[in-house]
């Protein structure tokens, strides 16, 4: 197998639950950690639980490890404590404990909402400046500033996947064009792993839907071509053509709710 062990964190999380069968063929081992119970390790698994705001945790979770799909943290806007412990000083240690165990490839689960505060009428593409909608966003952004950072100074590879919305269907109209099917999902993280060189790339983790906000352009070499769309759920949302500014910023901006929600100081 290509792989000798990949780590997937946030492996008892949606995506880390979705992920776990599918990415056995790339990995003799697959270690799995999270911070919540991920259950017994299965043939060819390994499991560490884990937080990843625990500096000496982290780097006795990497060892052994030569690729690492980031999936761990906060998935949302949150109390911006649980946010700084997940995502800030979780994405610190990880990155410590990467570039001290000579890891050379890193997918990290990137987010829409580093990008939340453009209009649904712009479109966005990997090199226009961050404008994160939340401080799960500016989390975010952290975590590719940092990844950068650790290629720019360490050569160490790093495809931050901006995903838009990775559920089994769509919740709402929004999602008709944020929607990234499982099976797309697995395919962008096979061609961020595998391409020959990624550098430091920002992409977009999307399918192919019909109305679109993300211009892919810039991640092109990744080889990644989205195969699903979220036509297949027009019935539940026939509407969702229309989707257009109004007088209420959940539309106006691609962040959608998640612009209600922020900050939360306690
Ligand atoms: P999730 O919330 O279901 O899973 C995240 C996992 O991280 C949980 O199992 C949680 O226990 C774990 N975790 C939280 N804090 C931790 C800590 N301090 N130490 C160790 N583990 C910790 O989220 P989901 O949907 O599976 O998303 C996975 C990743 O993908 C997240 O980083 C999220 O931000 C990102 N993402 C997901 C999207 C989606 O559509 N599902 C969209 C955009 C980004
Ligand atoms: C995200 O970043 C979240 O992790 C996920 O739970 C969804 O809210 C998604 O964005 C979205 O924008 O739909």
């Amino acid at each position: 197998k290509p792989f000798k062990r990949i780590l997937l964190t946030g492996a008892a999380g949606g995506l880390g639950r979705l992920l776990r069968d599918r990415i056995k063929p790339w990995a003799d081992i697959v270690r799995l950690s999270d911070l919540a119970d991920v259950g017994p390790a299965g043939e060819g698994e390994e499991v560490v639980q884990c937080d990843l705001a625990d500096k000496a945790a982290v780097l006795a979770l990497m060892e052994g490890v030569d690729a690492v799909l980031h999936f761990g943290g906060i998935s949302t806007e949150a109390p911006f404590d649980a946010i700084m412990q997940a995502n800030i000083l979780g994405m610190a240690n990880l990155y410590e404990a990467i570039h001290k165990c000579g890891v050379k490839r890193v997918v990290f689960a990137s987010s829409n909402h580093t990008m939340g505060f453009y209009k649904t009428t712009d479109l966005v593409d990997a090199d226009m400046p961050p404008r994160p909608d939340g401080m799960y966003g500016v989390s975010k952004v952290f975590g590719e500033s940092l990844s950068r950072y650790y290629y720019d100074r360490f050569g160490i590879e790093t495809v931050c996947l901006r995903i838009g919305s990775c559920f089994p269907e769509p919740a709402n109209p929004r999602m008709m064009i944020t929607y990234l099917s499982a099976d797309d999902l697995v395919e962008a993280l096979r061609c961020s792993l595998f391409a020959a060189r990624v550098g430091h790339t920002i992409a977009f983790g999307v399918s192919d839907n019909k109305a679109k906000w993300w211009d892919d352009r810039k991640s092109r070499h990744l080889g990644f071509v989205a195969k699903d769309s979220s036509t297949q759920f027009e019935h539940k949302f026939p509407d969702s053509g229309n989707y257009a500014p109004a007088d209420d910023i959940t539309i106006t901006f691609q962040g959608g709710g998640f612009l209600l929600t922020g900050p939360q100081y306690n």
